[in-house]
């Protein structure tokens, strides 16, 4: 069995984060390990408070770990600090990992930042340019352009800028520019789209399933617009069978 990593905050909803990311490796038949970033306090309605980490708790989790099991990719998830993202990358070129999948989280769905601003300019700078693929929505593409997406055409803008930060495929996630849930994959030449149905509502953690989820199929041996495809669908069911178990937004069912 393949080995995941997931790099990311805690959120005890179960809803998103490292929790969430676990249970979708766990149904896709890959092992995962986990290295925690920061702690949330935060509920279905809303985050109510972040404790990033230390650059050292960061730091001994990575080599304590690496010692022993050895991914055989990873996906970052919630960074909030710069020296958290650097002591990343650090460890990801020490450690010599592959297969990396950056979800560039920067806003939470109940509209929490999770990441400062500094820390962005490392985002592109260092961690980036190690990725095989990221995954970004509307919101995330415009502030990692520096595109206002309002078509098509904005989006091919916007995956060649990203692309050329140095992440080999960038999916741009649709959902949030029109009633279509339309994903779309740049690989440096060709940009590819998957069409998907929209929900109503409000879902918690589907970018975290999806990115999860993408890696997942990566590992498993699937070619990114394979993996884009599987991934799109298994997040669509646990859209369908989410459930609202607190007061606030929907919960995934995985
Ligand atoms: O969905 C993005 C996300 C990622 N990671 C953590 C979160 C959230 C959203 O709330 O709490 C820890």
């Amino acid at each position: 069995m393949r080995i995941v990593l997931t790099i990311g905050g805690s959120d005890p909803t179960g809803g998103a984060g490292i929790q969430m990311d676990l249970k979708v490796f766990q149904v896709l038949g890959v092992y995962g390990i986990s290295i925690i970033t920061a702690v949330t306090a935060q509920n279905t309605k809303g985050v109510r408070k972040i404790f990033s980490l230390s650059e050292d708790l960061i730091d001994v989790q990575f080599n304590t770990l690496l010692k022993d099991m050895k991914p055989f990719g990873l996906k970052t998830g919630m960074i909030y600090t710069k020296k958290a993202i650097e002591t990343i990358v650090r460890n990801i070129k020490k450690h010599r990992i592959e297969n990396i999948v950056v979800d560039p989280v920067i806003k939470s769905s109940t509209g929490k930042i999770l990441m400062k601003k500094e820390a962005l300019i490392s985002l592109k700078e260092y961690l980036i340019p190690l990725s095989k693929a990221i995954t970004a929505n509307i919101l995330e593409a415009e502030v990692l352009s520096g595109i206002k997406i309002e078509s098509i055409d904005n989006i091919l803008e916007a995956a060649k800028i990203i692309h050329k930060m140095g992440a080999e495929f960038v999916i741009i996630k649709g959902g949030h520019l029109t009633d279509r849930a339309t994903d779309y994959l740049y690989d440096g030449k060709d940009l590819y789209f998957e069409d998907g149905e929209k929900f109503k509502g409000q879902y918690h953690g589907t970018g975290c399933a999806f990115s999860s989820a993408f890696l997942s199929f990566l590992c498993l041996g699937y070619e990114p617009r394979e993996a884009l495809r599987a991934s799109k669908n298994f997040v669509k069911n646990a859209i369908r069978n989410a459930q609202k178990f607190g007061y606030g937004m929907y919960l995934l069912k995985i």
